[in-house]
């Protein structure tokens, strides 16, 4: 299945490449290290955050760290974006086929913390941009996401990010994983 990434999604991948560049561009003079720092370390519990390398979205090591977690001040796949995540080898190798556009495959699962929570997102189309684009919005408190080797173990979870508990999103896509939320939610107006 990872073999087969469509046009689009190529298409999607690509445009990604160019909203990290841009991200990078615009972010990075705005803010301390040290105000980056601060934000980055609350998506994780201290026993990760406080031995994790902090990385600023341009792949700058704004701290070195030795427990193999990375802690990001935002995504850096979406421009200025700042809910921070920490994230397992994993998670960085799937961020960085996102940013170039390449398939992801891993033999093993990932685990990324975001427990600031997520920006506004649409659950079916990691493309979309406009709230008036089809599918389902949602905005997610503190959660944990989660990568698998075969999306095929996760098939019975639900697409619906509202009806509780963990769910798929970018069901169908390159990127897809599982979300865990902490908290309770309700859909955007
Ligand atoms: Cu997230």
């Amino acid at each position: 299945m990872l073999n087969t990434i469509t046009r689009s999604q190529r298409r999607f991948t690509t445009a990604i490449i160019s909203v990290v560049l841009l991200s990078a561009a615009t972010v990075s003079n705005a803010e301390t290290a040290e105000a980056k720092i601060a934000r980055a370390i609350t998506a994780a519990p201290s026993d990760i955050t406080n031995d994790a390398t902090i990385m600023d979205v341009d792949g700058t090591i704004l701290r070195a760290g030795t427990n193999g977690w990375i802690c990001l001040p935002g995504v850096g796949l979406i421009p200025d974006d700042q809910h921070p995540m920490c994230n397992d080898a994993v998670w960085m190798k799937w961020m960085a086929a996102a940013a170039s556009g390449t398939a992801f495959t891993t033999d093993v699962i990932g685990v990324a913390y975001m427990m600031a929570g997520d920006p506004m997102m649409n659950n079916d189309n990691p493309m979309a941009t406009d709230p008036n684009d089809d599918g389902v919005w949602r905005q997610e408190g503190p959660h944990i996401m989660i990568l698998f080797p075969d999306m095929d173990v996760v098939a019975d979870l639900p697409r619906n990010p509202f009806v509780g508990g963990p769910y798929v999103t970018w069901d169908e896509t390159p990127l897809a994983h599982v979300m865990l939320p902490m908290a309770a939610k309700v859909p955007p107006k």
